[in-house]
């Protein structure tokens, strides 16, 4: 008895469905993966604690004497803070250096991903591939314009359009040139109101290129160079100004024009978009360049045909993550699920291949995989597993096609290899998704102004309270989703219009309210007037991690169009990212705050040094307008940006405005 007991004492602990999501699909492949023995990241979270310092910041490993670890006495500090690490690094310098090594590897995340996608661009342009060609021109010669690419030519004294492919070929030149020029600065930062722009270069904290900015952070990091948290954070924006206005926004740009400029459209959400009798390929990562592809041959009469001789019925798309978000937006390719679900989609027993990219590929799903008859395919170079039943084909834009086809078809041909019982769970929601700059114009702004003058004029007469940008992941050690759905339904409520991406926006789709009539059941007075006066959602999905760049722009719109201030700090707008768990999110983070936007986050890995802690939670205030903030509860949380949102409303005196009285045009003009 007493062994048994033991026994059972050592046990790996298993997760409660019912604590570990809110969300009925996903509780149920949890339970499913107990009956089956299969360890999902759920039950880990039980089982492996985190360590207190690291989660305080104040662990250092930069050197080999370490790692040195400071935590916070129980009583906090009196008097003096004596704490120290061998080479005498402070608590301050040591949370700081390793607050902007996690800025230098989001940025280096997104903003690689740029550069490929104009790697990708460039051999397009230049026409080494037929597999890409430049869909939206409008966009082109916008982007050209603002990478000072010439769209016109002068012959005879006459100014003529230029040719396309000439534009194309340039605007791929110029838009490489930003991760590593050697001299001038980042283009795209003119594109920030003029008054923000003046704030960075009077900081001195103007990104050279996009490169450069992260190799510099690992450089000051290093034992023994920049000891000052200061001087550390200045680098660590000029890196996420990098990221946010450099790589993510050139990703989205350059994207747009290739596959397409997203428009709103309707599809669905959650893991019961899997068919049972259709060939299920899920497509998870970040990158386009590779879906894309994949949905173009997917959809070809040839593999069509070829389904159909294997017994199924089509073939099921969708996808997990970002590149989820980049297919529904583009194609209405149906979200299977947000970074959680990543093991659960394979526990359906239904996933026939799983595509990965890159980033938030958890490298347990090839564990999951080998229980079921599922093909997981890697398909990047820096992005490659250990275990042997995962299956790497390459993906290369010169031969992209061909790459395209053998994975659908490798995943055809691993129908018939079912060998568990299929248990999809029956859960999915409709969802409206594709809202970009261009789009929000369109349905908020009016187009015959072209401008986001009506946004700006709800938000004056008080229909609109303010905007909030929710985005981020999901964490282990956070209820799956329940945080970004409490915080969003909070906002709506309280007529707050919130623009999400990433996993918040997938976490939304499956709870319904990405569809206009969650307006009428879950927003404000005066916010379902204005969306269903739009025909809008009161939550807009504005696509994937790299597109937070859209929700700059779109800030930057509000700035333009007028009655709100002359920079983005001044109008009331609030960030969130409630369920963070990325590097990629504190870079996102970052350069919210340094544009000027009060960003709420659960929790940041800096308590340890708590004047480190007051610099960029407090005293960034003053310097950029924006400045960083944490609480866990998500009702207080929604409740803090808020709370942002009226004090901004007031500065700008449009709070009276809150009862929601028509304004006259007496009124209007004197506002
Ligand atoms: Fe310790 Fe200093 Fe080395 Fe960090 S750099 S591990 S604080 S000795
Ligand atoms: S996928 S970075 S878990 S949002 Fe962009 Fe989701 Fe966060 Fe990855």
């Amino acid at each position: 008895m007493a062994e048994e007991k033991k026994k059972a004492a050592k046990a790996p602990k298993l997760a409660d469905p019912v604590a570990s999501s809110i969300d009925v699909a996903s509780q149920e492949m949890i339970a499913r993966s107990h009956v089956l023995g299969i360890e999902t990241i759920f039950d880990r979270a039980l089982n492996m604690k985190q360590c207190a310092i690291g989660v305080q910041g104040t662990c250092c490993k930069n050197c080999s004497m370490g790692p040195c670890r400071l935590p916070l006495p129980k009583a906090g500090i009196e008097g003096e803070d004596t704490r120290k690490g061998l080479c005498g690094a402070t608590a301050n310098t040591i949370a700081a250096r390793n607050f902007v090594r996690m800025i230098a590897g989001g940025a280096a995340a997104h903003s690689d991903h740029g550069r490929c996608v104009a790697e990708v661009f460039l051999s397009a342009a230049r026409k080494e591939t037929d597999a890409y060609q430049i869909k939206d021109i409008d966009k082109l010669l916008a982007v050209a314009g603002h990478l000072d690419v010439a769209t016109t030519i002068e012959v005879d004294g006459e100014e003529l359009d230029r040719d396309i492919d000439e534009i194309a070929v340039e605007v791929g030149e110029v838009a490489l040139n930003e991760w590593g020029k050697a001299e001038g600065e980042v283009l795209y930062l003119k594109r920030a109101p003029k008054a923000r722009y003046e704030i960075w270069k009077k900081q001195g904290v103007l990104p050279r290129n996009i490169d450069r900015e992260i190799v510099e952070i690992m450089h000051r990091t290093h034992m023994g160079v920049d000891q000052d948290y200061k001087n550390l954070m200045k680098q660590g924006t000029r890196a996420c100004l990098a990221d946010g206005w450099g790589g993510s926004m050139l990703a989205t740009d350059l994207q747009d024009i290739l596959f397409g400029t997203p428009y709103p459209l309707q599809s669905e959400a959650n893991l019961g978009v899997m068919k049972a009798d259709h060939v299920n390929i899920i497509i998870h990562g970040h990158e386009p360049v590779l879906s894309e592809m994949i949905i173009a041959v997917a959809q070809s009469q040839e593999m069509i045909d070829y389904t159909k001789s294997k017994g199924a019925a089509g073939i099921q798309l969708s996808g997990i993550c970002c590149t989820a978000n980049e297919m529904l937006q583009r194609h209405a390719v149906p979200l299977c699920g947000n970074f959680l679900q990543q093991e659960l989609a394979i526990i359906t027993g239904a996933c026939d291949a799983m595509v990965v990219d890159i980033q938030c590929i958890m490298q347990n799903i090839a564990n999951v995989a080998n229980c079921f008859h599922t093909k997981l395919i890697t398909t990047h170079p820096i992005a490659k597993m250990e275990q042997d039943n995962v299956i790497h084909i390459e993906f290369d834009e010169h031969h992209a096609v061909e790459d395209a086809k053998r994975i659908v078809k490798m995943a055809i041909d691993n129908f018939k290899n079912r060998d568990s019982e299929i248990m999809i769970p029956q859960y999915k929601e409709p969802v409206v998704a594709g809202f970009g700059v261009e789009s929000t114009e369109y349905h908020l702004g009016g187009s015959f102004r072209g401008t986001y003058y009506t946004l700006n004029d709800n938000i004056i007469n008080g229909r609109i309270r303010g905007v909030a940008g929710v985005v981020g992941c999901n964490n282990a050690r956070t209820k799956h989703n329940r945080d970004h759905i409490a915080i969003c339904k909070e906002l709506i409520k309280n007529d707050v219009l919130v623009l999400t991406t990433g996993c918040t926006a997938i976490a939304c789709a499956t709870e319904g309210l990405l569809v206009p009539e969650a307006a009428a059941v879950y927003a404000g007075a005066g916010l379902a007037e204005v969306c269903e006066t739009a025909g809008i959602p009161p939550i807009l999905h504005l696509g994937s991690c790299v597109d937070n760049s859209r929700i700059l722009l779109a800030a930057t719109e509000v700035v333009k169009a007028g009655g709100l201030g002359n920079d983005i700090s001044e109008w009331p707008v609030a960030g969130s990212a409630p369920e963070w768990m990325s590097e990629k999110a504190i870079s996102i983070g970052h350069y919210f705050v340094a544009s000027g936007v009060y960003t709420v986050f659960s929790n940041l890995p800096v308590t340890g040094a708590p004047v480190f802690e007051n610099y960029i939670c407090k005293e960034f205030e003053d310097i950029y307008g924006g400045m960083w903030a944490t609480e866990e509860d998500p009702i207080k949380h929604a409740h803090m940006m808020i709370a942002h949102i009226d004090k901004k409303r007031k500065e700008l005196g449009i709070d009276k405005a809150r009862d929601r009285v028509m304004m006259d045009f007496a009124a209007r003009q004197a506002l």
